[in-house]
């Protein structure tokens, strides 16, 4: 073939889809198979893509150009084949191909795997924030595990999440090339001999270690429109085949074999949140893992182009994704100092002017902790860095406030007792530049709260820089018959420029536009419906209000309040004291930490609540209660165009930001949500008509947590509308065939155990759901606030959000 078998023309895209099809699959043209063509169409567009690595790169090193090194735990990057086809710019063409060949271009998306790489918000974050930058050509990349198992498949029996592992490389991902010639070497465990140097200065020696080896395997990460192609970069673990020789040549076989295979488990998965609440030493390993294998291959590209590391910090910008990666600023000291002699002053200097820090969570236990213990065995000379790093920092603060042992007690990256523990928050903080957190709601609380101290002593480190979602594939890929409406009455720029969709407001009142609007979300619903029917099993009314709670299971989130709702609303229905006006369906989908018992209960709940309820007679096409299993990207970019009402109900103060709820708004769903994270700046932009906002504030709940003012017991006894739902659980309502079931949930607010404030927040809910009822009938009215949503939505695009990073931040530019 010629290289313009890269171009973007017909008969290139069909050359090369028909050469991968013979030469890479071994396969008979033409195919009927559906994972032949997928895979072909995967390897065409890498073709392109790759060739685009190496120009976009030519480009960077022209320039001189700043790098943006993002390092996360996750990359939550799902389906690849859609968005990497729009951004190319090839989809019609490819769609048209396929079809000459008898192919269906949907079924061929179907075949692919989720790389499910990720938790929730924070990983699938990341994967926005990576399009983004390729897309305003910003030289930025990430760093991650190439996890062999992503977070666990759940299925649903008898109404119980049952995990099943997550195989999605089973058969090979096309996206990524794996480049052993780039691999490193990563020394672990083994202990610190206390030596002086020649001049007499301590110098200390790590000794003993094992090592790790890290692959890399890269996936391109293509800019909408082609021109840049950046690149994620994720490491596997392999054993090291010089140390495993030496064990061999001891002739000790099976030990050589064995360690070569405990090396392999460093990345075998992905850990699910909210299992671990310490302590879990591959986990730190991991963590471990992934800063040594990246800081060594940020370091090496810097030193292509560089003598020394004056300019390190003017060339590099590190962010790290929550603290899972903090111990970057021990790895990036001991490099500086240990590897390449520096002294720690300049290293010191360095380090904090390269890293920044982003929080994603306030609730203290999701705070990570790491038992000084682990790292003393695991990476002995972390800690003593970790150790010098703390008694320097504790020294400026002793200076600045001499009398206050208690200041410096809290501020210490050492939480003292029985079992000392480093506090990574803390050691992200002292050795960043920037502390970013995620709304403006949530940097408020971290510098009131959490990191008060901080705040007090380094006001110029915090930043509040609100997340966002790409509308690549959150409004143009997913709903792309919206994305077609808007862009036959207002252009396409939106798809760079999410703020443009103002200019669509003067279309809200027509009644033309209304229609098309409004035939677009029915037809995604019709589509969910299916999708409904297939993996629920329950059939739905595509006219009822499509009411959507889902996210991961937690109880902050309150999916219990949400169900709660729902309960109230069958009593009064089936009681006779409520004649329904809106037909409704219900629609839940998300996943429960294995250990986590209660966010399990609840999904069992949701699904006894649906069987009473979906099987009632009485409210046959009135109300339905789904669950969808394996709430997952894909099935998300499903989901989010069909809802009529978004579910966005946390506790004030708990969820950071929330990134769904930004999806929904794009998609024209009205959110019903308390002022918490970013629910608080959607009000602001959409106006407060158009959105449904309830409940007690997040002072006012820190206020009551304070004095220690809130009884459950009290709500209960008051309101009846909160007795007759909460009686339910005591009285196996739902559960009559195993008595006792939901007793818990009854018991708990009996013994005035309401962590997350359900009670005081269910009187307003069920009242501003009745206003939602009402409003829903009022169509045009309810159409044209649904069009002020994605109107009004430009805030939320990631575009926005990286451009913010860049400049406050990073301090990079474009490079076009
Ligand atoms: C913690 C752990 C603990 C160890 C096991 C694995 C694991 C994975 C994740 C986490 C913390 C996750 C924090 C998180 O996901 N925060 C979410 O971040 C979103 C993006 O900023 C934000 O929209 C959500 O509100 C916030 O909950």
């Amino acid at each position: 073939m010629t290289r313009n078998y890269l171009d973007n023309s017909r008969a290139a895209l069909k050359e090369s889809m028909d050469y991968h099809l013979r030469c890479s699959l071994c396969r008979e043209t033409p195919s009927k198979d559906y994972r032949d063509h997928f895979l072909a169409t995967a390897f065409s567009l890498r073709d392109r893509m790759t060739e685009k690595i190496l120009q976009t790169e030519r480009r960077y090193q022209e320039a001189g150009a700043k790098r943006v090194y993002y390092l996360s735990m996750e990359f939550l990057i799902g389906r690849l084949l859609g968005d990497s086809l729009y951004n190319l710019g090839l989809f019609d063409l490819c769609r048209d191909v396929l079809s000459e060949a008898g192919i269906d271009i949907d079924e061929v998306r179907e075949q692919e795997n989720d790389a499910g790489l990720g938790n929730g918000g924070l990983g699938r974050l990341a994967a926005c924030f990576l399009d983004s930058m390729a897309t305003l050509d910003i030289p930025g990349f990430g760093y991650g595990i190439h996890y062999e198992y992503g977070l666990f498949k759940q299925e649903v029996d008898n109404g119980y999440q049952k995990e099943k592992p997550d195989n999605w490389l089973a058969e090979f991902s096309p996206w990524e090339i794996k480049r052993p010639d780039e691999k490193c070497i990563v020394p672990i465990y083994g202990r610190i001999e206390h030596f002086q140097d020649r001049a007499g200065e301590y110098n200390p020696m790590w000794l003993d270690w094992k090592v790790i080896m890290g692959i890399p395997f890269d996936i391109p990460v293509v800019g909408y429109g082609g021109k840049t192609v950046n690149w994620l970069r994720l490491y596997g673990a392999g054993s090291s085949t010089d140390f495993d020789i030496q064990i061999f040549n001891e002739g000790d076989y099976f030990r050589a074999v064995e360690q070569k295979v405990s090396s392999e488990t460093i990345t075998k998965m992905l850990y699910p949140r909210d299992t671990l609440k310490s302590g879990k030493e591959l986990r730190l390993v991991q963590e471990y893992f992934l800063v040594a294998c990246s800081l060594r291959d940020i370091v090496r590209r810097y030193l292509k182009d560089h003598g020394d590391f004056d300019r390190f910090s003017d060339s590099v910008a590190i962010q790290m994704n929550d603290t899972h990666p903090s111990l970057a600023v021990a790895e990036l000291m001991r490099l500086l100092v240990d590897e390449y002699a520096l002294p720690w002053d300049s290293a010191w200097e360095i380090t904090q002017r390269t890293m920044a820090y982003t929080n994603h969570t306030i609730l203290s236990e999701a705070l990570e902790k790491w038992p000084v213990s682990l790292l003393e065995r695991v990476i002995p000379r972390h800690l003593q860095i970790i150790y010098e790093i703390n008694s320097r920092f504790l020294a400026t603060v002793a200076s600045l406030h001499p009398s206050d042992i208690d200041l410096i007690r809290r501020m210490s990256l050492i939480e003292e007792g029985e079992n000392k523990q480093v506090r990574m928050a803390h050691l992200a903080m002292v050795g960043s530049h920037s502390i970013n957190g995620v709304s403006a709601l949530h940097t408020e609380i971290l510098m009131k709260n959490n990191f008060s101290d901080f705040h007090a002593l380094w006001p110029e480190r915090f930043v509040s820089i609100t997340n966002g979602i790409t509308q690549r594939r959150w409004l143009l890929k997913s709903n792309p018959q919206l994305a077609g409406l808007i862009s036959e009455k207002i252009g396409d720029s939106w798809i760079t420029d999410l703020a443009q969709l103002k200019r669509l407001e003067s279309c809200a009142d027509d009644p033309d536009f209304q229609d098309r609007f409004r035939g677009i979300k029915r037809a995604n619903k019709e589509a969910l419906s299916r999708i409904i029917s297939r993996t629920a099993w329950v059939s739905v009314n595509p006219d009822s209000l499509f009411d959507v709670h889902v996210k991961r299971i937690h109880e902050y989130k309150r999916q219990l309040l949400k169900i709660m709702h729902i309960i109230y609303e069958y009593l009064q229905i089936v009681r006779g004291e409520k004649t329904p006006t809106v037909a409704k369906t219900y629609i839940f989908g998300g996943k429960a930490a294995p250990g986590y018992w209660v966010a399990k209960q609840i999904i069992k709940l949701i699904h006894n609540v649906g069987q009473v309820i979906n099987s009632d007679k009485r409210l046959q096409d009135i109300m339905k209660v789904v669950f969808l299993p394996d709430y997952r990207v894909s099935l998300a970019e499903k989901i989010i165009p069909a809802a009529d009402l978004s579910e966005q109900i946390s506790m004030a103060g708990t969820e950071a930001s929330g990134t769904g709820n930004m999806k929904f708004m794009l998609n024209g769903a009205l959110t019903v949500g308390t002022l918490d994270g970013a629910n608080v700046e959607m009000l602001q932009e959409s106006g407060e008509d158009n959105i449904f906002i309830f409940g007690l504030k997040a002072g006012e709940i820190e206020e009551m947590q304070r004095a220690n003012t809130y009884r459950p017991t009290e709500y209960y006894r008051s309101y009846p509308e909160i007795r007759i739902v909460v009686d339910t659980f005591r009285d196996n309502v739902f559960c009559p065939s195993e008595p006792g079931l939901f007793q818990w949930i009854y018991s708990r607010f009996m013994h005035e155990e309401d962590t997350y404030f359900h009670l005081p927040d269910l009187l307003e809910y069920i009242r501003i759901q009745e206003k939602i009822e009402e409003e829903y009938r009022d169509t045009a009215s309810w159409t044209k606030k649904a069009i002020f949503n994605v109107t009004r939505s430009g805030k939320f695009s990631s575009d926005r959000a990286i451009s913010e990073y860049a400049g406050l931040i990073w301090k990079v530019e474009a490079v076009k």
